[in-house]
């Protein structure tokens, strides 16, 4: 009963995820869906983050009242989909982007002699006086060129490459080498360089490193020895070619709430990144999905993928799960998602941990919460894992609506 008024609650006023007042450890988990409507425009798996809201709130209060009462939800950063942005709102993102994208880099020549801006402290350096928006993948699976982010329009994050130059000669984008392609990729509409909305100059300045873009010049750095592959200068064109037919099969809401019903971090990591057997039976999960979802030049490409706005990112490299940029459209979405499967049962998953130290390689030591991570010249300063678990109870003080 209780959990069907909370549920009411939500439904009603998405909003206002103020904690019920108790000071019993009882969280809502997967039986919410059971009182979700059946047909409506709510999406299962936003039910089930909905909950995670109220969940994260009960234990934190719970479990650490210090910290409580100096991250608590009166002073949190909420962070919003794009689509609930104002005019103005989505305005002053891409402002912002785009003076980011004519700073000098933080990063010496020597080590990028490619790099030709920076994209962090869009705050500090750019007036941005609002937070990371993400993209709700589910929302707009069945058409993402229709999503106020990727539509084309003043207010989007540019829209899709234009038809009839798809720069390639395969019939379909290959996961995940252009060699031996396990999922084939039918292209979409577009293909060409992006010339609709407020990045139709976004410039692309580091790879080409893994692209199936075939007229794209390879990267005049080629040297895997020198750590300089791939951060040479290679200025070109975006690319986009938005593909459907990847978002409405892997980035759905049945997709992403089966995610979300992960029983254990294996299960969860693996399922997220395209399964144990990677891509195996064309699972394609929904982070490389998302990738996918707009494609070409740099998207298809995970290592220089950045140089699209859309993902938005600071030049450094991944190194474990749990170091997963707290950023981003596609990667905003990525954080929510394990927030969301972590505070479904917070108890046993705000410090719950898989993988490896480096991304993609079994054979590394396994990461530890005791590791710490940095940003390389993006950013100053390390974080422990152990400190970045947690979206409240660390350094950050931020949750999602
Ligand atoms: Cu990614």
């Amino acid at each position: 009963m209780r959990t069907a008024a909370v549920v009411g609650v939500i439904l009603l006023a998405p909003a206002t995820f103020a904690a019920p007042q108790t000071t019993s450890e009882e969280y809502l988990n997967y039986s919410v869906l059971d009182t979700a409507p059946a047909s409506s425009n709510v999406l299962q798996s936003d039910v089930l983050a909905a909950a995670a809201a109220i969940n994260q709130q009960i234990y934190q209060s719970i479990t650490n009242p210090t910290q409580w009462k100096k991250c608590n939800r009166n002073n949190a950063i909420y962070r919003r989909e794009w689509a609930a942005f104002s005019t103005s709102e989505k305005k002053d993102y891409i402002k912002a982007v785009q003076c980011i994208s004519k700073l000098p880099p933080k990063t010496p020549k020597e080590k990028c002699p490619g790099c030709q801006n920076r994209y962090d402290t869009l705050r500090k350096e750019c007036g941005y006086k609002g937070y990371q928006p993400y993209y709700n993948w589910p929302r707009w699976a069945s058409n993402p060129a229709a999503s106020p982010a990727l539509d084309g329009s003043a207010t989007s994050m540019g829209g899709n490459g234009l038809g009839g130059d798809r720069c390639t000669n395969q019939t379909f984008y290959g996961i995940p080498t252009q060699a031996q392609p396990l999922i084939e990729i039918p292209h979409g509409a577009g293909g060409g360089c992006v010339n609709s909305g407020p990045f139709s100059d976004w410039k692309v300045n580091l790879g080409p490193v893994f692209t199936d873009v075939t007229c794209v010049a390879p990267n005049p750095e080629q040297d895997y020895t020198n750590g300089l592959a791939g951060l040479g200068q290679n200025t070109r064109c975006l690319r986009r070619d938005i593909s459907s037919w990847t978002s409405s099969q892997w980035t759905n809401d049945q997709q992403v709430t089966q995610l979300l019903k992960s029983k254990d971090i294996k299960t969860f990591w693996y399922d997220m990144q395209g399964g144990e057997n990677a891509f195996s039976n064309n699972f394609m999960g929904v982070h490389t999905a998302g990738h996918f979802t707009v494609g070409g030049d740099p998207g298809s490409d995970f290592v220089s993928s950045p140089g699209d706005p859309w993902y938005f990112y600071t030049a450094s490299t991944p190194v474990t799960y749990a170091n997963s940029h707290r950023f981003f459209f596609h990667h905003g979405q990525i954080d929510r998602t394990w927030w969301t499967w972590q505070n479904l049962d917070p108890k046993n998953r705000v410090n719950a941990i898989y993988g490896t130290v480096f991304l993609a390689d079994p054979t590394a030591a396994n990461a530890t919460l005791d590791d710490s991570m940095n940003l390389g010249y993006a950013y100053p300063g390390t974080i422990t894992i152990r400190d970045a678990m947690s979206t409240l109870a660390g350094p950050f003080c931020y949750s999602y609506i």
